[in-house]
């Protein structure tokens, strides 16, 4: 598990060279729009339960089979599973907003991810969607106007975006 700096370390030493000036201008600046990371990171998380449930309620819209007799997410027992996994994937990607890297994300959700999702018989593609549409909500939370000093958050967003497109990436 790295953040952006030990990651930089790691990389540097499997060189065997000392850290770069562009590494360290790239860090630099990661420190320098710090405040809008933690205010994302901040969103996000004090949003998680509506992001998740309208996540969920849009997923089930565009694919009413998954809640139909028989589907994926069909039972309370399946649903609760559904919208445990959803949430469990949202909660790393807040993590590696924070660290400003995936290796959490990879090494301790979505490593074996998809051979789970086979072996269970859940769609990975229908997850993907869920992630997606999480993808969406985060995205316009993190960028509403009102009530933060405005700023320029267009690097930081397609960062986030990373982080959700690698998840919906590893189930799809
Ligand atoms: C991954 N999900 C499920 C299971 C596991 C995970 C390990 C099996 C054990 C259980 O049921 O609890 N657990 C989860 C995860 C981590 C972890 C991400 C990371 C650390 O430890 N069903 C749908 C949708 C989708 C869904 C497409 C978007 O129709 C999910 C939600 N996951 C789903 C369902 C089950 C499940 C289990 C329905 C239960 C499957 C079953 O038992 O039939």
């Amino acid at each position: 598990m790295f953040d952006a700096f030990t990651k930089v370390v790691a990389q540097a030493d499997a060189r065997g060279q000392f850290i770069t000036a562009s590494e360290i201008d790239a860090l630099a600046a990661m420190v320098s729009d710090s405040n809008k990371r933690l205010d994302a990171v901040n969103r996000i998380s004090s949003n998680a339960s509506s992001i998740v449930a309208n996540a969920a309620r849009g997923l089930f819209a565009q694919q009413p089979a998954l809640i139909a007799p028989g589907g994926n997410a069909y039972t309370s027992r399946r649903m609760a599973a559904c919208l445990r996994d959803m949430e469990i994937i949202l909660r790393y990607v807040t993590y590696s907003i924070f660290t400003g890297d995936a290796s959490v994300m990879e090494d301790r959700c979505l490593n074996g991810l998809r051979e789970t999702y086979l072996a269970l018989g859940t769609p990975g593609a229908s997850v993907a969607a869920g992630v997606n549409l999480m993808k969406d909500a985060a995205l316009s939370t993190v960028n509403d106007k009102s009530g933060i000093s405005s700023g320029d958050c267009a690097s930081l967003s397609s960062e986030i975006g990373t982080y959700f497109d690698r998840a919906a990436a590893s189930v799809a």
